[in-house]
């Protein structure tokens, strides 16, 4: 209760929540042409508290509109900076899967890029696996309006959730991210990469981008670029970034 308490103050002081982003490599062009975007919390008295912890609690309340309406006006603003500054980058950004259940959710996303001058391709919206699993009509309705304006779709944690794939048959989404549990410690295991190979495999035969998560090592990237991934994220690349860092990569 106290958490959520100050998170509501977080949310109108304006300088306690901020944002890094993290780097993807695009194996193809080694580019970083895209960038997840992560919310931070600076508590007056506790110091920094990771989303892990706060996120979730957030999610089961009504505060998840006002948290998710923060950062997509961070991002929004974010993109046009870096625009300006011509870093041509694109944003990820995390929902809930509750936000799909507000009426207006994607007109919402739609009005606020328009009215910023940001073409739709500048932007992701990444949403859990299992959140879209549990998903309802009204939730696959406002995906799909966003997926016909032109915002990319990325499923996340993907291979964690459910024991199911056939919601893949019927989700509008463009990329999927491999859950780092598959890709941590790739190299060190025959099994880990023969799971990663078939993921990234049949992701890309039913026409999805891959991005394999949590890369921490050099001999890991080098095996995703081997069987054909298409970006990856993780430390061996970079941390969750403030936005200068991340324009350097981009121009580089
Ligand atoms: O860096 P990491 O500690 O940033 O994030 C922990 C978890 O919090 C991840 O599962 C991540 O997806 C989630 N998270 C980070 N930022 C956001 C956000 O802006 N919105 C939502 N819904 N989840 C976020
Ligand atoms: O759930 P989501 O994929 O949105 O989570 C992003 C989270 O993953 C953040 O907490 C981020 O700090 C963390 N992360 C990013 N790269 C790595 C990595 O290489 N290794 C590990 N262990 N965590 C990472
Ligand atoms: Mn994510
Ligand atoms: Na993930």
């Amino acid at each position: 209760f106290t958490i959520l308490h100050d998170f509501r103050q977080a949310l109108d002081s304006d300088n306690q929540l901020y944002l890094h982003f993290q780097p993807r490599l695009n194996l193809s062009n080694n580019k970083c042409q895209s960038v997840e975007a992560l919310i931070r919390w600076q508590h007056p008295t506790l110091g920094v508290i990771s989303p892990a912890e706060f996120v979730p609690l957030v999610e089961n309340t009504s505060l998840v509109r006002e948290m998710t309406d923060w950062v997509l006006q961070r991002c929004i603003e974010q993109i046009n900076l870096w625009h300006q500054q011509g870093c041509s980058l694109q944003i990820a950004m995390n929902i809930s899967g509750s936000n799909l259940d507000e009426a207006g959710f994607a007109q919402r996303i739609l009005s606020a890029l328009q009215e910023a001058g940001i073409e739709t391709r500048w932007f992701e919206l990444e949403l859990t696996e299992s959140a879209i699993v549990s998903h309802s009509k009204q939730a696959m309705k406002q995906l799909q309006a966003l997926a016909d304006a032109g915002v990319s779709i990325a499923i996340d944690d993907f291979g964690t959730g459910y024991n199911t794939l056939t919601y893949l048959q019927e989700v509008p989404a463009h990329v999927v991210k491999i859950d780092r549990a598959f890709v941590f410690n790739l190299e060190q295991g025959p099994r880990n990469q023969a799971i990663v190979n078939a993921m990234v495999n049949m992701a890309q035969k039913l026409g999805y981008r891959v991005v394999a998560e949590g890369v921490e090592s050099e001999q890991s990237c080098e095996y995703l670029r081997t069987i054909g991934c298409d970006e990856i994220q993780g430390y061996w690349y970079s941390k969750p970034s403030p936005a200068n860092e991340c324009c350097a990569l981009a121009t580089n």
